[in-house]
């Protein structure tokens, strides 16, 4: 095999490729066969007012195209969002994996990543409450590598025969598909009562994880157990996880459930916005990584995708990093058409026998036979590996490739026996790892993969405070939905096995009986690395800033703000009570972004009142601009004011804090409300917006009381 060309050339590769199938919108209209057409309004009829008549072959074939333009959307991970980009390893990795894409540090490997919520269909919002997928496709040289993973590192069942159920129980019912894209109904929780093997995943479901307030702000876990096999046919075992460098953060449900109104694209939209302004979504890709020889050293089963491994045993290697640069030219072609499988693996990587991953094998294929109507699929632009392809595979739907020559088997002399099998050494071929198999054919589920609790109870006890109180908060709403009183008692009593105190929580919350005492004493065990708490926080880099003006508006203040968030890293939008321009205090004209009635608070991540006493009085006024600032103050968001704009605060319905008053220019900092009485606040003011944004939210502020 030639080698493989290494460097950031490959990075380029996979765009170049894809050149020879772009089209641009230019010429004449045709027909598909190229014959002009002058008319494209009117139907060919029999006389003005007459019938349409079927020599029309161009109204035909227009019709016949628009009817056939839907494909089956996805049946789970129906929603989601791409983008092309490359990754890079850190160093070599050839002491662990033979695979060239993680054995030189100056190989960039093409990728396209689609991220997705689970359950929703493809024209669903995207801030639901829900798994989100994280899948990778590698185009490494040695042929395409899948890491299909989500954004919770641990899996709802154990093995893949029972996906069907699942899937079912957490759709639409099927009776009157109601409702979408959610899990607050009874049929999943009905699952989720006799399955205890969900507890787990459900406490991750159940956490602000499931919010995701970006996708370039939740991390990547490919979930099972995989296997790393060096040149010498050693293997370690290993699991893969994705680490966003803008930390982990998430939304909280007030605002989750308004933003799928007022924006349902809202997670779309960040990825597409945040690569077109060239701030590009990066991820440090890690591995743990665990010798064969550990492999019974653990309390669960390295093959249960219902339990994590601790970062606090085994920790998390970063290995590399991965840069999304590029957005799609075509939602359909690319994003629609990509064509994930966990069996899309290069000499390097495989398997173990965790038997969701098993059934995982099977159903990737299978389902692209249907979603993309046979077995060419990855002759799809966006599927087709770098790699070379050379095979006796013939014909189907959607072939287009022109095969030539007279032999399509193997072995043949006719083509000089070509394609030639290739070797595992020299030509770099695809050798299954050699695990010894022994045992005899039975349905059963090993007694190792028995204990359901351990390990949401692990999660509950790593949870900050105020995660335990979104959690609780969660198990309440999605309980109270349910219809039945015998679905809740029966979560209620599992939860019973993760923690007492939590069961007992959730059953008052949902008028159901609180257990009495606890079945299972809380194993006091906890891994911080799962809690939010702990993730980076030391960046205001993409944030959302919104800035309130009216006329009157004391601009220099403004304007400095603004340019200090922009160096940062920081979108900042100036919003008035109507679109175009505001005349200033100091008698000049700001640009608005935006009236303030086509957004709204939850679309931002921080608030600020601009200063001058006639555009504070405006906005006082203006029912949308007071609701604006108290429901970022709801939502925990950082909140500031400037000069007269601390009056605005002042008569909000929102718990009284410390707050700049009198004449005196100093910026007063308290739970997230940062006001100055300064019309033109320096750089004391700016850090501490910029520190206190960079913490997210103020999660020890009481939202409860705000009335928005
Ligand atoms: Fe999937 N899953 N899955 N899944 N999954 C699909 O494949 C399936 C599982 C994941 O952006 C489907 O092409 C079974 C775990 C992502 O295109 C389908 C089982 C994890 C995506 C399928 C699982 C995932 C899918 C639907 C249990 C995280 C979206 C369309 C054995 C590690 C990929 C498609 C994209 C998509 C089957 C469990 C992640 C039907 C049978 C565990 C990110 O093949």
């Amino acid at each position: 095999m030639a080698e493989p060309s290494g460097g950031s050339e490959r990075a380029v590769d996979k765009d170049r490729q894809l050149d020879s199938v772009r089209k641009d919108s230019q010429g004449a209209l045709s027909t598909n066969t190229g014959t002009r057409v002058d008319d494209t309004d009117n139907a060919l009829q029999a006389g003005e007012r007459g019938p349409t008549l079927m020599e029309d072959f161009h109204f035909r074939e227009k019709i016949t195209h628009f009817d056939h333009e839907r494909i089956p959307e996805r049946v789970v991970h129906a929603r989601g969002a791409g983008a092309y980009g490359y990754f890079q390893p850190y160093a070599s990795l050839s002491h662990y994996t033979r695979a060239h894409f993680l054995s030189d540090p100056s190989v960039r490997t093409p990728v396209f990543v689609r991220f997705s919520t689970v359950a929703g269909s493809r024209g669903s919002a995207d801030t639901v409450r829900d798994v989100r997928g994280f899948a990778t496709k590698f185009y490494t040289a040695e042929g395409n590598f899948d890491l299909v993973g989500n954004n919770i590192p641990v899996f709802f069942i154990q093995d893949g025969i029972k996906f069907p159920d699942f899937v079912h129980a957490v759709k639409p019912e099927p009776h009157n598909e109601i409702p979408q894209a959610q899990s607050a109904h009874d049929t999943l929780w009905d699952f989720v009562g006799l399955q205890p093997e969900t507890m787990h995943m459900m406490m991750w479901l159940m956490s602000d994880r499931s919010l995701p307030r970006s996708y370039r702000m939740m991390q990547g876990f490919g979930v099972h157990t995989f296997r790393l096999v060096d040149a010498q046919g050693r293997a370690t075992f290993v699991k893969f996880h994705w680490r966003p460098l803008l930390g982990t953060h998430s939304l909280v449900w007030d605002e989750t459930q308004k933003i799928a109104g007022k924006d349902p694209d809202y997670n779309r939209r960040d990825l597409w916005e945040a690569i077109e302004r060239g701030q590009y979504p990066e991820y440090e890709l890690g591995m743990q990584l665990i010798p064969e020889s550990d492999e019974f050293a653990f309390d669960f089963d390295l093959l249960d995708a219902t339990k994590l491994l601790p970062e606090e045993q085994v920790p998390v290697t970063p290995v590399g990093k991965m840069v999304l640069d590029r957005n799609p030219d075509n939602f359909f072609a690319e994003t629609e058409q990509v064509a994930f499988h966990t069996a899309h693996v290069v000499p390097g990587i495989d398997f173990t026998n965790d038997p969701l991953l098993q059934a995982r094998n099977f159903s990737y294929l299978d389902t692209q036979l249907i979603r993309l109507g046979g077995p060419n699929f990855q002759q799809l632009p966006v599927n087709t590996p770098l790699a070379e392809v050379h095979n006796n595979q013939r014909d189907g739907y959607g072939q287009h490739r022109i095969h030539r020559g007279q032999t399509s088997y193997f072995d043949n002399s006719l083509a000089s026996g070509c394609p030639y099998l290739a070797s595992s050494q020299g030509d770099g071929a695809y050798t299954h790892y050699q695990e010894r198999v022994d045992g005899v054919k039975i349905r059963k589920r090993s007694e190792s993969f028995h204990d359901h609790y351990s390990q949401a109870t692990l999660f509950y006890n790593s949870l900050a405070d105020w995660e335990r109180e979104h959690l609780v908060a969660a198990f309440q709403f999605e309980l109270g939905k349910c219809e039945h009183t015998h679905v809740r008692e029966r979560v209620v009593a599992r939860l019973n096995n993760v923690d007492h105190g939590l069961a007992t929580r959730v059953a008052n919350g949902v008028g159901v009986q609180p257990p009495a005492e606890e079945s299972t004493p809380n194993n006091g065990r906890s891994s911080p690395a799962l809690s939010q708490a702990n993730t980076t926080m030391d960046t205001i880099n993409t944030r959302q800033i919104a800035v309130l003006v009216a006329h009157g508006v004391e601009a220099a203040g403004v304007t400095a703000f603004q340019e200090a968030m922009r160096q940062r890293g920081a979108v900042v939008d100036v919003l008035a009570p109507a679109d175009g321009t505001v005349t200033t205090f100091e008698g000049a004209t700001l640009s608005v972004d935006r009236a303030i009635t086509t957004v709204a608070s939850v679309l931002y991540d921080a608030v600020v009142v601009a200063g001058g006493v006639r555009s504070v009085a405006m906005l006082a006024s203006d029912g949308y601009a007071t609701h604006f600032v108290a429901e970022a103050f709801k939502h925990a968001k950082p909140v500031a004011a400037i000069g007269a704009g601390v009056d605005l605060i002042g008569s909000l319905p929102i718990p009284k804090l410390r707050m700049a008053n009198g004449e005196s220019g100093a910026a007063v900092s308290d739970q997230g409300l940062l006001t100055t009485r300064d019309s033109e606040p320096g750089s004391a003011f700016n850090e501490e917006f910029a520190r206190l944004l960079s913490h997210h939210r103020i999660w020890e502020r009481d939202m409860a009381p705000v009335p928005a």
